[in-house]
Order: C-alpha cells, then structure tokens, then sequence
C-alpha cells in the first residue's frame, strides 16, 4: 500500500516519473562557435525527438516544466538557424517539455519587436497551457545550461551577462534581450507596449511595466547568465526610434492603456515547421 502511495506521488497522467528536480544532463558552460556550411536539415537530424511545429517532452519521464519560447523575427534566417543549433540541445539538457515559436513581421513597415511579442504571448496560449514564456533576441545564444529556461516568482531578466556589454549589465534596470514571465506575470503587466516603432527604448518601457504592476526582476547569477550575441548591423526597416525617451517617460500614464488589452493583428499563416512553429502576422502600421 505504501508503494503504490509513493509511485502515485511520483508519476503523473501516463505513470511516468516527474523528471528530477536538478537534470543531470546539463553540463555548464558551452563553447559557442558558428560554423559555416551549418543547414537546417542537419540541425534537424541533430533533433530527432523535437516533433511537427518545434515541440519535445523528455523521452523517460514527465517534465516539471512547460516554457514557451517566443522569437521575434524578420529576415534573420541566418541567426534563427544558429539560435535552433544550439537551444534545441539546451532545452532537451534541462529535460524541459518546450515548444519553439517564431513570430514573423509581414511586410517591410517598421520593426516592432514588442507587440510581435504580445501576438507570440496570444498565439502560444492558445495551443497549451505553458507555466513559462522565454521572450528571446534571435541572435542570442545562451553559453551556459545551468541558465534554467524555467520561471520565478517574479519576471526573470536572463540575458543579464551578453559578450557585447563585457558579460555585465549595461545599466541596472535593464531587461532587454532574453527574459521569462509566467502568463500571470505577462497578464499583470497588460503584456508588452504595441506602439515602440523601430529600435529602442520599448525593453525599459518593459523593465518599467514590471515594477509599476508590482513585481520586480529577478535574475540568474553573472556566472550562468551568459550570451554572445551574433554580430550583426541595424537592419533595414528597424531605425532608431526617436520617440523613445518621450514615450518612456510616460509609460506610468499608459501602460494600463496600451498592451495586451489593445493588440490588435492579422494572422496571415502558421506553419508547423519541424523545429518550429512560425506564424506570420501582419500587425499594422503606426497611426
Ligand atoms: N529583429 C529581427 N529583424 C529585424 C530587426 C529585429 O528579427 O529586422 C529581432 C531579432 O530577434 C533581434 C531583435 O529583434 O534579435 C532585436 O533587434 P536588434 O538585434 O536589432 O537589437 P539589438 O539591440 O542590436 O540586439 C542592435 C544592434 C545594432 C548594431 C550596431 C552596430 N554597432
């Protein structure tokens, strides 16, 4: 009787064991290198278990974690192939169960890496419960596993070491990058701003939003919370965005306003890709 008790604690749905608390796979730090010549095909052969729109779960037992990776995109192909080279591996290591989405910008209108968050916070709820989302740079690459794509009590800044700041914070409230909020985090906040056009300035208007819906960040240590970042110019269609400081200074005024309960786009596809799903939305232009 006392058996069957224990095994009952232990396993979950199908009678599989709940994966240990700490992975014994994960191994530290990890050399990152980008090998040219690399193809997706062949980073698909390196995931066997990674099925139909980017999905895994652990093959021997019930994962205690389900995340959501959400990657904002527009022409970086080149990046999102070593971004999937190296995560796909990381996230099996941590023996998450995990999804891949790619939110794809429509069209050649300015870049929006906010509000292509808010429509990746949507569209990812709507296929599963996830406990956690990543909201990831795509040409970031995490360099140590011990980096847990899992969520905390509070909104989780994890990009908090990248090669181009000399592996520190560039200032204190910075949460630009790769961070981690549970749906109720997201929620809390009204999501991401929609109206940051161009580059800059819509990260701290996210930093901001966290401690004005109560919370604050956390972050993992300087020692595991490593990223290079791949080199790369300002691309076409992502200016600076001027209004940036204008608008910041006001997000206390308007973050109740503007975020999740205002978004508003067009899904014009979704594709179940084997090492990802990607949705191609169309979410406007700046009125
Ligand atoms: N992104 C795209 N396509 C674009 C613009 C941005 O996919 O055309 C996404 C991508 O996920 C990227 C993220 O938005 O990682 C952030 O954009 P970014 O990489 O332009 O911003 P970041 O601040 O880099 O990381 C700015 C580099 C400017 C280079 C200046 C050279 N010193």
């Amino acid at each position: 009787a006392n058996l069957s008790h224990l095994s009952k604690a232990l396993s979950h749905g199908d009678g599989m064991p709940y994966c240990p608390k700490t992975s014994p796979l994960t191994g530290g730090p990890i050399h990152i290198s980008f090998p040219s010549g690399l193809t997706i095909s062949e980073v698909q052969r390196k995931n066997p278990l990674v099925v139909r729109g980017g999905r895994y779960r652990p093959p021997g037992c019930e994962a205690r974690h389900r995340t959501a990776i959400v990657i904002p995109h527009r022409q970086r192909e080149h990046h999102l192939k070593f971004l999937l080279y190296y995560l796909h591996p990381f996230l099996q290591r941590q023996q998450l169960s995990y999804g891949i989405y790619v939110i794809h910008q429509a069209g050649n209108y300015t870049f929006n890496r906010a509000k292509l968050m808010n429509v990746g916070f949507r569209e990812a709820m709507r296929e599963e419960d996830w406990d956690c989302l990543f909201f990831h740079d795509v040409d970031l690459i995490p360099e140590d596993d011990r980096n847990l794509y899992t969520c905390d009590t509070n909104p989780k800044h994890a990009a908090i070491a990248m090669d181009k700041f000399g592996y520190k914070l560039p200032y204190k409230m910075y949460f630009g990058g790769v961070s981690a909020l549970t749906p109720l985090h997201y929620l809390k906040m009204n999501g991401f701003p929609n109206n940051y056009w161009g580059w800059g300035g819509e990260d701290d208007d996210i930093g901001v939003r966290v401690s004005l819906a109560g919370m604050y960040i956390t972050r993992p240590s300087l020692k595991v919370g490593r990223y290079k970042m791949i080199k790369h110019k300002l691309d076409k269609g992502n200016d600076v965005n001027p209004k940036r400081f204008s608008m910041l200074a006001k997000t206390r005024q308007t973050w109740k306003m503007d975020g999740m309960n205002t978004v508003e786009y067009e899904i014009i596809s979704r594709q179940y890709l084997p090492l990802y799903t990607n949705i191609t939305v169309n979410i406007g232009t700046e009125h």
